[in-house]
């Protein structure tokens, strides 16, 4: 009974102080200058709107918490876009998000989660981003996004000042991972301590990305019946595949296994909301960009529908006569 949702909304996110690097920021452009609106547009009858890029002004950094970089402007940032994300999804339509880096993911589900309270949660990503601001040894906030929407984790953190709007409701048990290879340890003790379903590369090594994605969904909604988000890294797949990213790590998803992922989730019927965040247009040399933008591409379009068998026309039986 669920249909593949045909109308789609883009909201750019071109902010980078969740991390320490120059250029995150500029992947939503660069997103648009390799085509996005017009890829997507390609696929069936996908209706594509562009809710433009969320405005990221640099707001006086007034607190400060310790360990925890730029609170204030991470804070702003996603604050703004947890209303962006729930208006998308009040027009019905599945709201694709272009990052920036990683933090934006607090805005993301914030903003899913005010619309579907039975949301359920997949974290493609090499990294598991659910270090608090004591666990963290960056004190990059993209490293911190789980463990700040988890309420399960809420007693763990300080006081946040700016963050009053963000209170966390999401619980871990609709959480489940794909794609890890770089935890942290206390990272890796939350996962086991909640025994988050977590497909690390060796899990996926022995099962497949098929099964393995199954299982997840199995997991964590038996029903079938939940909305899905998606938060995609792109640092889950392969720094041979998508080279230009901030915290690259090798022996990752191949193109192919993310594209797969991204069709089974599709075929649900149930996607509502996919991130794609981490892509860094400033690393690397023309062709490592390219690369990295055109599987960016490639994730998000098998994720609204790109079939790679191809589509016939709609309606029509037979070839054209002369
Ligand atoms: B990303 C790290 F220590 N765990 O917390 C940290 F290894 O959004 C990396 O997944 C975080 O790219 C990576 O800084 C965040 C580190
Ligand atoms: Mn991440
Ligand atoms: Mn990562
Ligand atoms: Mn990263």
């Amino acid at each position: 009974k669920w249909k593949p949702l045909q109308r789609v909304g883009i909201i750019g996110v071109p902010f980078e102080k969740g991390q320490k690097k120059y250029g995150v920021s500029v992947a939503p452009a660069a997103m648009r200058a390799a085509g996005l609106i017009e890829q997507l547009e390609e696929i069936g009858d996908l209706d594509v709107k562009d809710y433009g890029d969320i405005d990221i002004r640099s707001c006086p950094e007034t607190v400060s918490v310790d360990n925890m970089a730029h609170l204030p402007l991470v804070s702003e940032c996603n604050r703004k876009l947890s209303n962006k994300v729930a208006q998308v999804l009040q027009d019905g339509r599945v709201a694709v998000t272009i990052g920036g880096d990683h933090s934006i993911g607090v805005g993301t589900v914030d903003g899913h989660y005010k619309v579907n309270e039975d949301m359920i949660l997949i974290w493609v990503d090499a990294h598991a981003d659910i270090n608090t601001n004591k666990t963290s040894e960056s004190g990059s906030v993209h490293g911190m996004p789980v463990a700040l929407l988890v309420k399960e984790l809420a007693d763990y953190w300080p006081y946040l000042p700016t963050m009053d709007w963000q209170v966390p409701k999401f619980s871990i048990k609709n959480l489940g991972y794909v794609g890890l290879r770089s935890v942290d340890s206390y990272e890796r003790l939350a996962i086991k301590k909640y025994e988050v379903p977590a497909f690390a590369m060796e899990d996926i090594e022995q099962h497949g990305i098929h099964k393995s994605i199954h299982h997840i969904l199995k997991v964590l909604d038996p029903g079938m019946k939940k909305p899905i988000h998606v938060s995609f890294d792109i640092d889950s797949l392969d720094a041979l595949e998508a080279p230009s990213t901030g915290t690259p790590v090798r022996g990752g998803l191949t193109l192919r296994e993310a594209i797969s992922l991204m069709e089974i989730i599709h075929s649900t019927g149930r996607l509502r909301a996919v991130d794609l965040v981490e892509i860094n247009p400033a690393l690397g040399n023309d062709s490592d960009r390219k690369r990295t933008l055109e599987a960016g591409l490639c994730v998000l379009k098998a994720a609204l529908g790109f079939s790679r068998r191809g589509t016939a026309p709609r309606g029509v039986l037979d070839l054209p006569v002369q």
